[in-house]
């Protein structure tokens, strides 16, 4: 067992998990914390640096770190990769004109080897602004193939449409984050 392995381990006995949630600027990462965390999802404003969240999940600690997207910042992302367990990708439904510079975007936190291991979960927010199901599920089809989805590969990898406003899927998707981390570290057991 590697090192790194045995210190996530040991964390995850200490209850603490570390997730990183980027992606591009008003994709509605911040509005998704908020959501979960149970707060006002209407006031919310652009982010400047960073938001360190602490989300109780059952008998863990979710230590969420909200970090601004805007174009700016995206070379300070990888200040924030070290100890990563799970990361939180979000995409904006409404905005697949801006799928070219996502997947860049993606495509470089893929190959950070600091990363690596780490679960991925892609959430598609603001699915409410869809309201016919065949739309949404073109949309969801669309995102896969534009981001390649598939053909990541040293990642462990789940594409969720949700919603930060209504809170439709956030559980699903994060208790999917959580128990990915689980699995994966005491798989060495
Ligand atoms: P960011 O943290 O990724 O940059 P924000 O994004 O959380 O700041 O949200 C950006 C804008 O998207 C906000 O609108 C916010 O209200 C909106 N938004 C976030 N989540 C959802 C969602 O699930 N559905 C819809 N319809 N809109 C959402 P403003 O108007 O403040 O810019
Ligand atoms: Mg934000």
């Amino acid at each position: 067992m590697g090192l790194l392995t045995t210190l996530r381990k040991q964390k995850l006995k200490d209850r603490e998990m570390r997730i990183l949630m980027l992606g591009l600027d008003n994709a509605g990462k911040t509005t998704i914390v908020k959501h979960i965390l149970g707060e006002d999802v209407k006031e919310v404003s652009p982010t400047l640096g960073f938001n360190i969240r602490t989300v109780p999940w059952n008998e863990y600690s979710l230590i969420i770190w909200d970090v601004g997207g805007q174009s700016s910042l995206r070379p300070f992302w990888r200040n924030y990769f070290e100890k990563t367990d799970a990361i939180i990708w979000v995409v904006d439904a409404t905005a697949l004109d801006r799928l070219q510079d996502c997947k860049t975007e993606l495509d470089n936190i893929m190959q950070e080897d600091r990363l690596t291991g780490a679960g991925l979960l892609v959430l598609v927010n603001k699915i409410d602004a869809i309201s016919d199901p065949d739309e949404r599920e073109a949309v969801i089809k669309i995102v896969t193939n534009k981001l390649q989805i598939d053909q990541i590969k040293n990642h462990t990898c789940k594409i969720v449409p949700c919603s930060a406003y209504t809170g439709e899927n956030l559980t699903d998707g994060l208790s999917w984050a959580v128990n990915e981390v689980k699995n994966r570290l005491f798989k060495f057991s």
